[in-house]
């Protein structure tokens, strides 16, 4: 269905990841990928998955850096000429910014998680759409805490906020060249973005005996939504926040 397409997915760390799911179901679908790493550590748990898709496109990218963005899309520009699609799966906050009282939230810990978490959506699309000569579509992950308040995503709950308004504002601007960009406002999953944070279980536990379908949010679940956002299924959607979280967001009481 998507042969011949290509995709950039940044956010892989390991085979748990939102974009690793999203990965699959696109290789599945038949398309050529490209994967970034944004350091070392990452970079060894990276190359394997990208072997098991046949992918040889494998670049660093950490996104606080204008030189590693630019470096980037020189290098997708140079291997693949055009784009088809982004995923961008990345969120980062200092820890303890998750854990204290969010009044005690400093400027520093504030500047990082917007920057990491939103700031790094437009400086990618930006350069994306460069090279979506044919159209495209971009997608981004996002979470219920950006517009209710959830005990203790504190700051990333404002970064989300800040990555929701911003896929409105991109669609608007990149629409009249046929780019579509859209956020998966996405259940809680087990990954390496939510480990370590206290009471993940209790939250999964309470999430599933709420949510409308009565169980957790899967990979599977993200990664077919994110394929039919990124195909030609969904060529008029944009500007979206589609939540994929078994009806968890319409519960009152
Ligand atoms: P993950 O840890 O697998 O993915 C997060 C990725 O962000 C990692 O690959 C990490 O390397 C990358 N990253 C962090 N800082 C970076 C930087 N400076 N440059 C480049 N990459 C950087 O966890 P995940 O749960 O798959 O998270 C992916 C996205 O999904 C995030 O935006 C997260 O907020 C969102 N999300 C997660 C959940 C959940 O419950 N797991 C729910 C809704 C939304
Ligand atoms: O977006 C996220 C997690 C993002 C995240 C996670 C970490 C943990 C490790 C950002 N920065 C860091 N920094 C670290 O040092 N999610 C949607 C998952 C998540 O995180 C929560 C949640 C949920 C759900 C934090 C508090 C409450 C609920």
């Amino acid at each position: 269905m998507l042969k011949g397409k290509k995709y950039l997915i940044l956010g892989v760390a390991n085979e748990r990841s939102i974009a690793w799911g999203i990965t699959q179901a696109l290789h599945q679908a038949g398309a050529q990928i490209a994967l970034t790493y944004m350091n070392e550590a990452i970079e060894k748990r990276v190359r394997p998955l990208a072997a098991e898709i046949g992918c040889d496109t494998v670049l660093r990218c950490d996104v606080q850096s204008d030189q590693e963005l630019d470096q980037l899309f020189a290098d997708l520009k140079s291997r693949w000429g055009a784009l088809d699609g982004v995923v961008h799966s990345i969120a980062f906050a200092d820890r303890e910014d998750l854990q204290r009282p969010f009044s005690q939230t400093s400027r520093k810990g504030f500047n990082l998680a917007l920057d990491v978490s939103a700031y790094s959506m437009i400086a990618v699309a930006g350069r994306a759409a460069e090279l979506m000569t044919n159209g495209g579509s971009l997608i981004t992950l996002s979470y219920l805490g950006a517009e209710r308040v959830v005990t203790n995503y504190n700051v990333m709950g404002v970064a989300k906020a800040a990555l929701e308004c911003s896929v409105r504002y991109l669609a608007a601007d990149l629409g009249a060249r046929n780019i579509t960009v859209n956020a998966i406002s996405a259940g809680p999953i087990k990954t390496l973005a939510a480990s370590g944070i206290p009471h993940f279980k209790e939250l999964l536990s309470a999430f599933a005996e709420k949510a409308p379908l009565r169980r957790n949010t899967t990979l599977e679940d993200v990664a077919k939504t994110g394929l039919f956002l990124l195909s030609p299924n969904g060529s008029g959607i944009t500007g979206e926040t589609i939540y994929v979280d078994c009806g968890f967001n319409i519960i009152g009481l």
